[in-house]
């Protein structure tokens, strides 16, 4: 473990801030039309500062044609007309300013849509200097695409020009080509976009794929390029520093030894990254996401503890398990049926309580399930459609590939945020753009909300404790009962205060053996299950029981749970 040499990190509000996430296409529809938009996030503001998050990370509302749901952004200085105007944002960054709660934009700018005005020019011609704000190669020697990486929805990653009698480069789909980073002029204007978007008030950015834009192409180098870290100090320079903002990256590619080269204290960087080890941790090795493995819970602590470990001094974790490209939590690490709340709860326990700060993603507040489709036509997403094209060309039958899409699938989380009972769970008064789910007859966060013991006031309990105990925010993690396959127990130390979490990863009892170290008495401050001020001994854990226990001078500040 590094000790802390000189001055202690000073603290910054995200600290003890809870994320939420909205996908705003499923969140709130005010007009009707089936897509959730910005005068339906406002309408539900008042959800949310109940809940008592300190910011909303919103996925894409630029303009785009939306052939990735607005990660293909077509205009980064305009709001997608079906999403509202540029007058519903303002609104929307100062009603949820009012209320306490900042506005963070994704950041897409790894590509952009090939409806772009830049990417039309590129193609119209080679002089144009927009051309080379991307990624063009001639074709291989043998003819073909200049190397075989694939994109990741599936089929090649160069498309060919005719006109051009050049390829550009997609890591995502045709309509996502990818900007060329090397080229200055393009990274001015990036800066200069972010700067407007910043001047109007908003509270950071969540930067989609930032590990991709540092490539070389000619080297075969895509994740992690030799530029990444360069463009990143410039940016942070030309737009961050001197701002009291938030900044997350997303990076599949990062590792718990270049972690802090992202985010470390010193490097001027990014405040944080979205990794993905523990998600990936769950995927078959080659076949990837749509053939996941057994949950492992040995593995996937070693995953978590391993990054607690390495941000413990410098750089701060980002700490989720769910967003719009992943499986429903309840559904993946839980039990959706009978079990529901409990593990809802659980999980919910031993996310928020490391250190870090947590993101939730829409839904998961009020305990939301996977859906599960029956019918490929039932999916929307570019990706499931891109990898069966794949998938079937290599002999997967529609039944298996049905099976992963529905474990592993991004619609699966993406449908309506299940607000009543009533009809469309009152997400829309017209046809939703993606099923309900039928579930919403019990699972909404009307119901949810009006039960003392439901899972939204279950999280509400945790976000509050991160914004008032500091030994949730600030202490440090230690892990205890690694190899046990059912336990996921931790401690958490600051001064002399002491928190201790245990939780029951299983729908069976089980005894556990309480460590020396683990043990604590003090005031039960999270449970699901029935209260246990003292940890001692050997426990036996309810099925999903998941408590916390704080012992120290605290104490005196918190009710017992
Ligand atoms: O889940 C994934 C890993 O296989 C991918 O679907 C996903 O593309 C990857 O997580 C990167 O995600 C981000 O960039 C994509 C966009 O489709 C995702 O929604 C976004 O979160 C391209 O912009
Ligand atoms: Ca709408």
């Amino acid at each position: 473990m590094t000790p802390t040499t000189g001055a202690p990190a000073p603290t910054r509000w995200w600290h003890t801030a809870t994320g939420y996430q909205i996908y705003p296409r499923s969140f709130c529809d005010s007009n009707g039309d089936g897509i959730g938009d910005i005068p339906g996030i406002v309408s539900k503001l008042d959800h949310l500062a109940d809940l008592g998050v300190g910011f909303i990370w919103l996925s894409p509302i630029y303009r785009s044609p939306m052939a990735d749901n607005g990660y293909d952004i077509s205009d980064y200085g305009a709001i997608a007309p079906e999403y509202g105007t540029q007058a519903d944002f303002d609104r929307l960054v100062a009603e949820a300013r009012a209320r306490g709660i900042g506005i963070v934009m994704d950041l897409v700018v790894n590509h952009t849509s090939s409806d772009h005005r830049w990417f039309h020019a590129a193609k119209a011609s080679e002089d144009a200097p927009e051309h080379d704000y991307y990624i063009w190669r001639p074709p291989a020697a043998g003819g073909g695409p200049p190397d075989d990486r694939r994109s990741s929805f599936g089929g090649p990653a160069w498309t060919f020009v005719p006109q051009l009698g050049r390829y550009y480069l997609h890591l995502f789909s045709p309509d996502q080509p990818d900007l060329n980073w090397a080229n200055p002029a393009l990274r001015a204007q990036i800066y200069a976009m972010m700067n407007g978007w910043l001047d109007r008030g908003i509270a950071g950015f969540r930067m989609d794929v930032i590990d991709l834009i540092g490539k070389d192409v000619d080297a075969g180098v895509y994740e992690e390029g030799p530029h990444l870290h360069a463009y990143l100090q410039e940016m942070h320079r030309e737009t961050l520093a001197d701002r009291d903002v938030m900044t997350v990256g997303e990076s599949w590619s990062v590792s718990r030894d270049t972690a802090l080269l992202y985010c470390g204290r010193d490097r001027a960087e990014l405040d944080m990254v979205f990794q993905f080890d523990h998600i990936r941790q769950g995927w078959d090795p080659v076949l990837g996401k749509f053939k996941p493995r057994p949950f492992d819970l040995v593995g996937f602590k070693k995953v978590l503890n391993g990054w607690q470990a390495a941000l413990a001094d410098d750089g701060w974790n980002s700490l989720f398990l769910s967003n719009h490209d992943l499986p429903r939590p309840v559904s993946r690490y839980g039990d959706d049926g009978r079990h529901r709340v409990a593990s809802a709860k659980m999980l919910a326990t031993v996310f928020h309580l490391m250190k870090g700060t947590p993101f939730i993603y829409q839904g998961e507040e009020i305990g939301m399930t996977n859906i599960a489709f029956t019918r490929l036509d039932q999916f929307r997403d570019i990706e499931t459609l891109g990898h069966y094209a794949d998938q079937s060309a290599a002999g997967v039958s529609d039944a298996d590939f049905l099976a992963g899409a529905n474990a592993n699938g991004r619609d699966n989380a993406r449908t309506p945020m299940q607000w009543t009972s009533g009809p469309r769970a009152d997400f829309t008064s017209g046809t939703p753009w993606i099923e309900t789910n039928p579930n919403h007859a019990f699972i909404n966060a009307e119901a949810d909300r009006a039960d003392p013991n439901g899972v939204f006031a279950h999280y509400r309990r945790l976000v509050h404790l991160r914004r008032t105990v500091p030994v949730v925010a600030f202490g440090r993690y230690r892990p205890f009962a690694e190899e046990d396959p059912a336990v996921f127990a931790y401690t958490r130390t600051l001064g002399d205060d002491r928190m201790a979490v245990i939780a029951n990863f299983t729908d069976a009892e089980v005894r556990f053996a309480v460590p020396d170290d683990l043990a604590l008495a003090g005031t039960c401050i999270v449970r699901n299950r029935n209260p246990r001020p003292t940890i001692a001994d050997v426990m036996t854990l309810e099925p999903y029981e998941a408590v916390a226990v704080l012992q120290g001078p605290a104490e005196s500040a918190v009710s017992a749970a």
